[in-house]
């Protein structure tokens, strides 16, 4: 069990396009690090789709078949300026738009009886001082909001919370647009994807080499 465990890879997830986007950076990001040793594991990347009826069966899918280390699921959230590290995950469905199949739930759960919120597994604060000192602007998010993303990082944490490994940790980052769709929205804050993709190396090889998160000041006041 321990030699698996030690060769366990990273699954690294990333999201199709929606919202009338052509491209989503967070899947643009991460299919760069599929095949690549980080921390010693390999990476395998998978696009989940912007659909509430089969993300969190293809997330399931993964885990089963990799038994990954680590887990990082990535999103676009347009609008915001750094790189936001996701705090809790709530057990809310209420999508503001309908998502690439039509479905548009509001106010239901994510998992029926669940526990109303999860907080992820990953070193937080940790991963933020990481991502400063590589010169990344990075921010901790206290809400990953009420869509898809929030939807498959509590179905992340519950599946995790299940299985019982407690050396699994997994957790979600929200991205901000990419250089390209901030040209069609006036004003809105980008990221390239080099900056995303060594985010994504740093984030990786800290969240593999911290047991304890640091107590670092990163709250907020709304
Ligand atoms: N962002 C959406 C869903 C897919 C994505 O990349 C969200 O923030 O919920």
């Amino acid at each position: 069990m321990n030699a698996d465990f030690d060769q366990a890879p990273v699954l690294l997830t990333g999201f199709a396009p929606f919202g009338g986007e052509a491209s989503n950076p967070s899947w643009e990001a991460v299919q760069r690090l599929h095949g690549e040793r980080i921390g010693g594991r390999p990476v395998v990347a998978h696009c989940l789709p912007v659909a509430y009826a089969g993300c969190l069966p293809q997330l399931r899918e993964r885990l089963d078949a990799l038994r990954p280390a680590l887990v990082l699921c990535i999103g676009q959230a347009g609008g915001r300026a750094q790189l936001s590290i996701e705090r809790i995950a709530i057990n809310v469905d209420d999508a503001r738009i309908p998502d690439n199949q039509g479905r548009q739930p509001i106010d239901e759960p994510v998992i029926a009886d669940g526990p109303a919120a999860y907080f992820s597994s990953l070193p937080i604060k940790a991963l933020r001082a990481a991502l400063h000192e590589a010169g990344i602007p990075a921010e901790i998010s206290q809400s990953a909001g009420t869509y898809l993303c929030n939807h498959v990082f509590y179905g992340l944490l519950h599946e995790l919370h299940l299985r019982g490994d407690a050396r699994v940790r997994g957790g979600f980052i929200h991205i901000p647009y990419s250089p390209a769709q901030a040209a069609r929205h006036a004003g809105a804050p980008s990221l390239d994807s080099e900056h995303v993709v060594r985010a994504l190396r740093v984030m990786i090889e800290t969240a593999l080499t911290t047991r304890i998160d640091r107590r670092l000041a990163g709250g907020a006041e709304h």
